[in-house]
């Protein structure tokens, strides 16, 4: 079992404390001394950028990585309040315009403090491409039947591999990055920071529950069987998450996507503050409400239409189209 321990935050419970003193535990690619891994990016040659967002601060592209498609995602990280100070003192000054009380610069902060998230996808298929293309988004409709009909034989033949979930699952990958782990094969889960979240404040805090079960794609397979599985998930995820950051479950949105990128159920804890791609409601169901309607109805997900935004290219969209659902 990994570490169930956790305790990396000590002393008061009050979020704001522990996240101010919050450190992420494990930099692969770099040590204490500043080491760095070599550049495979040096030789990337873009494409295309595939979306761009001043808000988010992020951009999307795609190109080649030696020969080989790929999608490099660069991302500005939120500014850290415990590396103010040394941001401050550490910086280059450069003054833009001053007016009467007003002024602003270009502030330059210590190497060390202006890191980028970077996300490599290499090789990446059409599917990934897609995934990260801006693109006009329409409202499904899909009810029990459509399901069986339409959704699950095209995601037989067309989802995204999730071998990166048995990786994980097999200890082959991000083992030391796991935060919690039931091993149960029936009732079990590994809990671990998504691959979105850089782990250096907890205002961005995101991680997955990743169940043992390989046989329960999403949403639509759970019955009122998975409860034990769901309310085990719910209760030791949000324990571990207390224990390791410090963050209560007053202050967590748990929730599961539909229709999820990769079919092996899987579900999200994210910060409460945090407004994440993802978590509307046309996409998030909320777990506390899915073990309600599962209780209520042990065939809930079996028999419900389920509302989801497909994208104008997504072949799924398609068969709805060609199934007359559209
Ligand atoms: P989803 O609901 O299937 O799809 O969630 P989404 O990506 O459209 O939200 C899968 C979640 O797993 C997402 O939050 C991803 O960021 C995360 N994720 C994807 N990959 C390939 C990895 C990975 O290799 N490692 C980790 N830790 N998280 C990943």
């Amino acid at each position: 079992m990994a570490d169930a321990t956790l305790g990396s935050a000590v002393g008061s419970d009050e979020p704001s404390a522990k996240a101010k003193r919050f450190r992420s535990d494990h930099k692969a690619g770099q040590d204490g001394e500043g080491r760095t891994d070599r550049n495979i990016l040096a030789a990337f040659k873009t494409t295309t950028v595939l979306r761009d967002s001043a808000l988010e601060k992020t951009i999307f592209i795609h190109g080649k990585l030696a020969d080989r498609e790929a999608v490099v995602i660069l991302e500005k990280t939120p500014i850290r309040e415990d590396t103010l100070a040394e941001m401050l003192s550490g910086a280059k000054l450069k003054l833009e315009m001053q007016n009467d009380i007003y002024s602003t610069y270009q502030l330059q902060p210590p190497a060390h403090l202006n890191e980028m998230k970077t996300t490599v996808i290499c090789p990446a298929t059409e599917k990934h491409v897609k995934k990260y293309q801006i693109q006009e988004s329409f409202l499904v409709e899909e009810s029990g039947e459509d399901y069986l009909s339409i959704t699950l034989p095209y995601i037989q033949e067309q989802s995204f591999s999730v071998q990166w979930v048995h990786n994980i699952l097999e200890k082959k990958a991000e083992v030391e990055r796991i935060v919690y782990e039931d091993p149960d094969p029936g009732v079990g889960f590994v809990l671990l920071p998504d691959f979105k979240w850089d782990q250096k404040q907890l205002d961005d805090l995101y991680l997955i529950a990743i169940v043992h079960q390989r046989d329960i794609k999403s949403l639509r397979d759970l019955t009122a069987d998975h409860l034990p599985l769901l309310q085990n998930i719910s209760r030791k995820g949000m324990e571990a998450i207390l224990q390791r950051y410090g963050l209560p479950a007053s202050k967590l949105r748990v929730y599961l996507h539909y229709q999820p990128s990769y079919y092996h159920l899987h579900i999200h804890f994210t910060a409460l503050a945090f407004d994440v791609r993802g978590c509307s409601v046309e996409r998030a169901h909320l777990l506390a409400d899915v073990i309600q309607n599962l209780q209520s109805d042990p065939g809930f997900y079996k028999t419900r239409t389920l509302c989801f935004p497909l994208r104008a290219d997504d072949g799924l969209l398609s068969k709805f189209k060609k199934a007359g659902k559209l």
